[in-house]
C-alpha cells in the first residue's frame, strides 16, 4: 500500500479565542493497519494520533467484578464500533492545550512540565478545546472519544484487565509519589504503550469522555451518546493517584469514573478524537 504523504497549509490567519493564531499543519499519513501512527504539526506544537480500525470487542468486566464493584464497571457485552478513528497518542499535554486555548489552567504547571498533561479543565474545557482544535485543523473533526470507543482504544484488541504490567505501562500512586511537594503526574509518553501505541491510558490523568455517567446496565441499550438525563460525565483510566490496591481496582480496562462536567479537578484531564470531516456524517457506533 502506497504510503500517503499529506501537506496542507492554513493560510488563513484563524482567530481563536480572541487570539489570532497563524497556522500550520503538517500531516504524515501511513497505511491504516492498527495503531498506525499519525503526525501533525500546529504552530509548532506536535501532535500524534494512532488508528484504531472498525471491529467489535468486549466491553466492560465479568459478573464476578460487577458484582463486587457495582457500578465501577459496565457488565460484560459486545459493543461493535463501526467507523475506525483516530486517537491522540498520549493525553492533551500542557503545550498543547496552551497553544489551542491560550490559557494555562493546570494546578502543576511551570514551563518545565509543558509535556505534562493538561489538568483542572472541565468537560466543557475539553469540548471547547476540540471545538478550537477542529478550527485549527481545517478537514478534521475533533472532539472526545465515547466511552466505548476509549475502552477499545484501551484495550487495543486485548482481552485482559490491563495491557501490560502496572508499573510499566501507567504512573500510579506507587511509582509517583515521592513525598511533599511533588506532583504525581509525568510527562506524557514516558510509559510503553499499548499494542496500538497508546501512552498512560492509565494513570497520569484520568480522562473525560463524551457519555454522560448513566447506570451500567442503561449502557447496552442508551445508544451511542449514553444516557441522556445524568448528573455526571463519564471518566477513564483512573489518576496518578490511583490506589490500584486488590480493592480499589481504577486502572482497568473496564472500570469506570465519573465526576460533574462543570468541575475542573488537577487529577481530570483529556485526549481527543481525531476525525476527517468526509467521516462526519456517518461515524458512530452501535451495541449488541
Ligand atoms: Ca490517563
Amino acid at each position: 500500500m502506497l504510503k500517503i504523504l499529506r501537506h496542507r497549509i492554513l493560510t488563513a490567519l484563524a482567530a481563536v479565542g480572541g487570539l489570532a493564531v497563524a497556522a500550520y499543519a503538517q500531516v504524515h499519513e501511513g497505511p491504516r493497519s492498527p495503531g498506525a501512527r499519525v503526525t501533525s504539526k500546529i504552530n509548532e506544537v506536535a501532535f500524534a494520533y494512532r488508528w484504531c480500525p472498525p471491529g467489535e470487542f468486549k466491553m466492560g468486566a465479568s459478573d464476578d467484578a460487577t458484582e463486587e464493584y457495582g457500578e465501577r464497571f459496565v457488565p460484560q457485552h459486545r459493543v461493535r464500533i463501526s467507523n475506525g478513528f483516530w486517537i491522540q497518542e498520549t493525553e492533551v499535554t500542557q503545550s498543547q492545550y496552551e497553544m489551542v486555548m491560550g490559557t494555562r489552567p493546570s494546578f502543576w504547571q511551570s514551563r518545565r512540565k509543558l509535556h505534562n498533561p493538561v489538568e483542572r479543565v472541565s468537560w466543557f474545557d475539553a469540548v471547547e478545546y476540540c471545538a478550537k482544535l477542529s478550527k485549527l485543523d481545517a478537514g478534521y473533526l475533533y472532539r472526545l472519544p465515547s466511552e466505548a470507543e476509549w475502552e477499545y482504544a484501551c484495550r487495543a484488541g486485548t482481552v485482559d484487565p490491563r495491557y501490560g504490567d502496572l508499573m510499566d505501562i501507567a504512573w500510579v500512586f506507587v511509582n509517583t509519589d515521592e513525598g511533599e511537594g511533588s506532583t504525581g503526574h509525568r510527562a506524557v509518553g514516558k510509559k510503553e504503550p499499548n499494542p496500538w501505541g497508546l501512552c498512560d491510558m492509565f494513570g497520569n490523568v484520568a480522562e473525560w469522555c463524551s457519555d454522560w455517567y448513566g447506570p451500567p446496565q442503561s449502557l447496552a441499550t442508551s445508544g451511542p451518546s449514553g444516557p441522556k438525563s445524568e448528573e455526571y460525565r463519564v471518566v477513564r483510566g483512573d489518576d496518578c493517584f490511583a490506589d490500584c490496591t486488590e480493592h480499589f481496582p481504577g486502572c482497568l480496562a473496564g472500570a469506570r469514573g465519573s465526576w460533574r462536567p462543570s468541575e475542573a479537578r488537577r487529577t481530570i484531564g483529556f485526549r481527543v478524537v481525531r476525525v476527517p470531516i468526509t467521516a462526519k456524517s456517518d461515524e458512530g457506533r452501535t451495541n449488541r
